[in-house]
């Protein structure tokens, strides 16, 4: 759809006055945040992900890109939250170690808030001791691992490991997800569930606290 099609380009293009605007506008209308991230943002991603991997654009549009992706998210990051109702339960969220992508955790981090948890967002690069720190600190119910890469996906298996073989934090529930995560991967090296994207993300967060 066309007012779609605009918001998709202006992350194409690296625009972030343009994605806020037009974010903002969208807002204006009445769209709700999930239309505007899964019609128009994270098709936006979805076309720079293509042409980055075909060679068409290199890591500096990628990152213009993701700027512009940022700037649309700040806007509909308040009408995800809610703070007036207690708290679901707290869960530390972050990227493991060697991995920088965060647009995605982040996602997952904003709907997560809006459906009531308490988001502890330790960043990206983010080593098993420090995931096990901060689930202390906070008294997580909770730990929620990103991962982008091929090649750093295999920290989770080391975090969940970790995790077991510490009697203080052995029962905290992990999920896992990130584009190259599978249900597959996520039984495979003992995490407690797998979500594809950030609203199945914020239903697993339910059923693991049931
Ligand atoms: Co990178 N990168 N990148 N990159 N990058 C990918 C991931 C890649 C697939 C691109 C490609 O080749 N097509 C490729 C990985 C290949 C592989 O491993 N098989 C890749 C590569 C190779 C690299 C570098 C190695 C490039 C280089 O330096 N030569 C490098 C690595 C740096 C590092 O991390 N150490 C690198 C760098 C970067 C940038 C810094 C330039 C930038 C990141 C900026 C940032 O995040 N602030 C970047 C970007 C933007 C991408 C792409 C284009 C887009 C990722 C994204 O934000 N998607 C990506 C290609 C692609 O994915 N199409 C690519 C949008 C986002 C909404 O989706 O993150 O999948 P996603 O999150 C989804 C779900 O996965 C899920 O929910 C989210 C919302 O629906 N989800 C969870 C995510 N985390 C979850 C956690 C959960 C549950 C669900 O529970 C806890």
């Amino acid at each position: 759809m066309e007012k779609y099609q605009e918001l998709a380009n202006s992350i194409i293009t690296g625009d972030d006055v343009k994605s806020k605007e037009t974010t903002q506008k969208l807002v204006n209308k009445g769209i709700t945040p999930t239309e505007i991230l899964n019609d128009g943002l994270i098709p936006g991603m979805d076309t720079i992900g293509k042409k980055f991997k075909e060679n068409e654009i290199f890591i500096p549009e990628v990152l213009i890109a993701a700027r512009a992706m940022h700037s649309a998210m700040d806007v509909i990051k308040p009408l995800l939250s809610v703070s007036d109702i207690p708290s679901r339960g707290t869960i530390v969220i972050g990227t493991v170690q060697g991995d920088l992508h965060d647009i995605g955790k982040n996602l997952v981090a904003m709907i997560l808030e809006g459906k009531g948890f308490t988001v502890i967002d330790v960043g990206v690069d983010v080593s098993a001791e420090n995931f096990i720190e901060e689930v202390k600190k906070n008294n997580a119910n909770i730990v929620g691992l990103s991962a982008l890469l091929t090649t750093t996906m295999t920290e989770m298996k080391e975090i969940i490991e970790m995790f077991r073989a510490d009697d203080s934090v052995k029962d905290v529930k992990i999920m896992i997800g990130g584009a190259p995560i599978t249900q597959e991967y996520a039984d495979k090296i003992g995490a407690d569930g797998y979500a594809p994207d950030a609203a199945s993300a914020k239903d697993l967060a339910v059923d693991l606290l049931k």
